[in-house]
């Protein structure tokens, strides 16, 4: 079938085990960039646990086919076709040669095998295995893989594959080859090979066990001077996954190598991680505080996943968030353990934020569109649009309820269970559950629902106080709300929902917890309820004062918490709340439910005005030197422009940018030399530390300066700006001065200052792409305004000679920076941002659908804007969905419009 054709829905329900088994393949590549020749012999056989069948069917995608043979003889009965091979009366055990050939040099979908500057590298997750040889391409196929790779030596001197190297030589015609071996089965989409002109940084380390393992980071030769933060990243990595989990490394050698082009973050082959160059390359120069510690993470999340994904993987694709939930809350915790260690828990909490942001900023939304799905999804089209944020982030928090119903220890004591289990095996989201349910004794049945459910669960919180019996009663109801409709269907019954809860005293104390039938109140002032049913009322006693209830401490379930706090109630948990969490929460709801108050009155013209007890809430925490400055920047920042329009009813896009400009400005003005006082207290003199405590600095002062910019006045934050700019020893600082430049400028119609930073900043870093990146999207991401909207400046970009549609970086940078982080010029109401962006996905799908696909998404919410807006969006929606031919994006474009 074409790709043009009716797409074919893929259902969990239809799942069955492969009719054949591969235990070993051995690949040989000759590698060309044009006409590269790929011979694959199998040791294949029938699999006893399935019904007999009477072809073996192999997918391949773009494959030139050329040969078949079994057990050495020429097979007639292979037929090639556009999505595989065909091979009829096959015996029950054989030896299967085939040989094909593929053209890496026009492969722009970076999927697969491809070239990318001239050197060439593979991504094969989901199902790009098949667009390199015919194959059994889905992960309950393992096998033990050899790999040999010729070339020329001369213009790949580097050949890499996964596990360890057996030989290398030369071979006539100046070629020569590499040998390989994975000693581990594994499926194909873990495949990897990588050949070029590249270099390494090398690092020899122990293991626990005393094992002395190399460590490689590989990247181009003028990037070396990049790679020692990501190899820092690595072996801390390495020691916590042995701390935290016992788990070591098992090969003798681990690779990273970095490449330009790449369709998302990175990707976990077994000991040959490739990554895209953004979450490897970093110095103080070119990497910001927000790069070096996504880099951390990304390094962390795919050494990880050797354990969880490689050593045990997915049975299907629907079992997705097996591996990626799993392994984003340990990215998290090791993150968070990075950040604070175990015990400082202000520290680890800075984390916990800004994951919980990210959750309700981007997953929440997906919850309430079209593309709602379970952590565990029931059908897709097509697999790489399942790579979201339900499958990753909440199968994170899916992860984490784990963990807080059963204590760290409980947690690992599950995970022991699990991987003495299934080692070695493709298994299932149900598998991981009954381990850490038969680990701790518990039945964990109705905890399934989190995977079966779609939807962003609401409880509600009503509570009651009886001064004469001294009793506190908090009631829970939960439910959906009103969910999409692709919510709705999944639903079954109540959540198992871990609901963490404190109650506060007058004088802004913790009070002791003794729930009703225990004999006396318990130590820890933090309590997790399990919430089971629609409705349930947990009753505390000898409770001496009315408290104040902070609930879901430490946000321990993927939920939205209602409950009628006061304005005062509100400045009082942001003042005295001994969670962390909860007291940037407090100021978040605070903010929020002003700031949608006022983009309310801005979307029907009444005059904006801000109540003096936010201001003077947000002083007291400006000013508080208690708190670190990292948490002061969270709790000053208020929640994003996107967050706030997908709470209106009808979003507003122009309404909440005003709203939100608004209160910015009050904030500004009001609390003027509290901000400048800050600016000057917090700079980082002296080289640059990648440590938290100074990128904490650096965040609380440079937003300080993004404050006095929206003074009346703005003279002195242009003055301040412009002389960070010329100073600054980093990234952090350098950038951040020149957004504020730019953003200053905006309401003038552009400024000297800001052009100039401009043309010194391209100047300066004309020959690092990643920078280059970070010019275009500062530019994608600025205020505009009328005499000069954005969009102008995008259009003239998209013709800047640095501009290449083709590498995702650069599209992102650019297009997608304006599409989806630019809300209120994205969405200009005479629709020239959504005409844009039907253009853009249609050239993008042409070339790369994967990462069209991604661009496809960001007009999925249409439905729940403004009339106003509505009409043009479903235009460029229909437009799209009219010319498109991939599979990618006419799952997204249909399932907006359906
Ligand atoms: N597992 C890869 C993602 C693959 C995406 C395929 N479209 C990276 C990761 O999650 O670690
Ligand atoms: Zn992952």
């Amino acid at each position: 079938m074409a790709d043009t054709a009716t797409p074919n829905v893929i259902r969990r329900a239809d799942y069955a085990p492969p009719a054949f088994l591969i235990d070993t393949v051995a690949l040989e590549f000759d590698l060309v960039p044009e006409r590269t020749v790929v011979r694959n012999t199998m040791r294949v056989r029938r699999n006893p646990e399935a019904a007999r069948a009477a072809h073996l069917e192999l997918m391949g995608e773009q494959l030139e086919f050329v040969s078949a043979a079994i057990d050495g003889k020429p097979f007639a009965n292979a037929h090639a076709h556009d999505h595989g091979l065909l091979l009829d009366n096959v015996p029950d055990q054989f030896e299967l040669t085939l040989t094909s050939i593929c053209n890496p040099a026009a492969n722009t979908t970076l999927s697969g095998l491809y070239v990318s500057g001239g050197n060439f590298f593979t991504q094969c997750e989901a199902e790009g295995f098949r667009r390199i040889t015919y194959f059994l391409d889905r992960p309950d196929v393992m096998a033990t893989f050899t790999v040999t790779l010729r070339a020329s030596k001369a213009d790949y001197p580097v050949l890499l594959s996964n596990g360890n190297l057996l030989e290398e030589g030369d071979l006539p015609d100046g070629r020569h080859f590499a040998r390989w071996e994975d000693p581990f089965r594994k499926p194909s989409y873990l495949f990897a090979l990588v050949a070029g002109k590249l270099v390494a940084l090398e690092e020899r380390v122990k293991s626990g066990s005393g094992k002395e393992k190399l460590l490689q980071v590989w990247v181009e030769p003028h990037d070396l001077d990049k790679t020692r933060h990501a190899m820092d990243s690595l072996i801390h990595s390495i020691r916590w996954d042995e701390e935290r989990f016992g788990l070591e490394l098992d090969l003798d050698r681990f690779m990273i190598v970095a490449v330009s082009d790449f369709n998302m973050g990175a990707m976990e082959n077994k000991g040959l991680n490739i990554f895209n160059t953004k979450y490897v390359l970093a110095n103080p120069e070119t990497a910001t505080d927000t790069d070096f510690a996504n880099i951390e993470a990304v390094v962390g999340h795919e050494y990880f996943h050797n354990w969880t994904g490689n050593r045990v993987t997915c049975r299907d694709w629907f079992q997705l968030s097996l591996k990626e939930g799993l392994t984003v809350f340990r990215d998290q915790e090791f993150s968070a353990d990075m950040a604070g260690g175990a015990t400082d828990e202000a520290a680890r909490a800075t984390k916990r934020i800004e994951d919980v942001r990210v959750l309700r900023q981007m997953q929440f939304a997906e919850d309430a569109g079209p593309m709602a799905h379970p952590v565990r999804p029931e059908s897709y089209v097509e697999i790489n649009n399942f790579y979201t944020m339900t499958v990753y982030e909440k199968g994170s928090e899916v992860v984490r309820m784990y963990q807080t119903l059963f204590g760290r220890d409980g947690f690992r004591k599950g995970m022991d269970l699990y991987f003495r289990r299934h080692d070695g095996q493709a298994v299932t989201c149900d598998d991981f559950r009954h381990a850490l349910a038969d680990a701790n004794g518990r039945d964990l049945a109705q905890f399934e629902r989190w995977y079966s459910q779609a939807g962003t669960p609401r409880v509600s919180v009503r509570t009651q106080y009886d001064a004469a019996q001294q009793r506190y009663s908090v009631t829970l109801t939960q439910g959906y709300g009103e969910a999409a409709p692709a919510a709705r269907e999944t639903q079954k019954g109540p959540l198992l929902i871990p609901f963490a809860i404190g109650l506060i005293g007058k004088d802004g104390r913790d009070l002791p917890l003794q729930l009703e039938g225990e004999a006396q109140a318990g130590k820890a002032t933090t309590r997790v309820l399990e919430f089971t049913q629609t409705e349930q009322t947990f009753t505390f006693v000898n409770v001496a004062q009315e408290p104040l209830p902070s609930l879901l401490r430490n946000f321990s379930a993927p939920v939205i918490v209602e409950y009628d706090y006061s304005a005062q109630q509100l400045a009082f948990l942001l003042a005295h709340d001994s969670d962390p969490f909860n007291r940037w929460e407090a100021g978040q709801r605070l903010a929020t439910r002003e700031l949608l108050t006022l983009a309310g009155r801005a979307a029907t013209g009444v005059p904006l005005q801000l109540d003096d007890s936010v201001v003077a809430a947000f002083a007291r925490v400006l000013t508080d030197e208690t708190l670190s400055p990292a948490f002061r920047e969270l709790a000053l920042m208020l929640p994003s422009e996107a967050y706030l329009a997908e709470q209106m009813a009808e979003s507003n896009p122009a309404a909440v940018h005003a709203a939100r400009q608004f209160v910015r400005k009050r904030l500004a003005n009001a609390l003027r030399s509290d901000w400048l006082n800050v600016y000057e207290q917090h700079r980082t003199p002296g080289a640059y530390e990648a440590t938290p405590e100074a990128s904490g600095h650096r965040a609380l002062k440079n937003l300080a300066l993004s404050y006095l910019a929206e003074l009346d006045d703005p003279a002195e934050a242009v003055r301040l700006a412009s002389a960070q700019y010329d100073a600054a020893n980093n990234m952090t600082d350098r950038s951040a001065a020149l957004s504020v430049l730019l953003n200053a400028s905006a309401a003038n119609g552009g400024s000297a200052e800001a052009q100039q930073a401009l043309d010194d900043f391209y100047r300066r870093f004309e020959k690092e792409p990643l920078v280059i990146d970070k010019w275009f999207a500062l530019q994608a991401t600025q205020r505009g305004s009328a005499q000069r909207p954005v969009i102008d400046v995008v259009r003239r970009l998209m013709t800047h000679p640095a501009f290449n549609l083709k590498n995702p970086n650069r599209a992102r940078s650019l297009i997608f920076s304006f599409c989806a982080a630019n809300p209120a010029q994205f969405h200009a109401e005479d629709g020239s941002g959504y005409a844009f962006w039907a253009d853009q996905v249609i050239a993008l799908d042409a070339i790369n659908p994967q990462v069209a696909a991604r661009l496809a998404r960001s007009l999925e919410l249409w439905r729940r804007f403004t009339p106003a807006l509505r009409d043009g969006m479903r235009a460029a929606l229909e437009k799209v969905a009219a010319q498109v031919k991939s599979r990618d994006v006419r799952e997204i474009v249909e399932k907006a419009l359906a």
